[in-house]
């Protein structure tokens, strides 16, 4: 895991788009943002089984597994969003990006790769690509059935409960 200021230059998202500030774990934190390696899937289950979690599904984002609809996924995954739940991801392999807005709107730039395990809030603003290598393996975590619908952000987000309620909780 590596997180850092994105440089907000043009350029293809799959780039690293490093600003060369970094972010500490604390920073994160304050986000609402936990991280942890995991080099054992039985971690994982552990950890699942702590926060109550009982399904789970695999994703293989690649132009292999994806063929012609790759790279429109991609863009999707760009588009900023929240969702109304707490969002886990574990990568089995490969690696990916994922930018979550600051308390101040800006975008950070979270590099995850194989045994990576992350924890995002409901109602983060964050947005998924992969990376130049066009490969992230990833295990999505679910309470109970697979819910994790993207609400894009505008002006019906701004006024989102789940929204109002991580504004809230940052401040206290
Ligand atoms: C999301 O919510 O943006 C995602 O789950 C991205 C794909 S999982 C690596
Ligand atoms: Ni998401």
């Amino acid at each position: 895991m590596k997180a850092y200021w994105f440089d907000n230059l043009p350029g293809d998202q799959r780039e690293p788009h490093d600003s060369g500030r970094e972010v500490s774990p604390e920073h994160l934190s304050k986000l609402g943002i936990l991280h942890f390696n995991y080099p054992n899937v039985a971690d994982v289950d552990a950890l699942a089984m702590e926060r109550d979690y009982k399904n789970r599904d695999e994703v293989t984002i690649s132009p292999e597994a994806m063929g012609d609809i790759y790279e429109e996924k991609v863009k999707n995954f760009f588009h900023e969003h929240l969702h109304e739940d707490e969002e886990i991801r574990y990568i089995l392999d490969g690696a990916g990006f994922f930018d979550v807005r600051n308390e101040g709107d800006e975008w950070i730039r979270i590099r995850l790769e194989k045994n990576d395990l992350m924890i995002m809030p409901a109602g983060i603003y964050h947005r998924f690509t992969t990376d130049s290598m066009n490969y992230t393996k990833a295990m999505r975590l679910f309470k109970e059935d697979p819910k994790w619908t993207p609400l894009n952000r505008g002006e019906e987000t701004e006024k989102n409960q789940f929204r109002q309620e991580y504004l809230k909780a940052r401040t206290s």
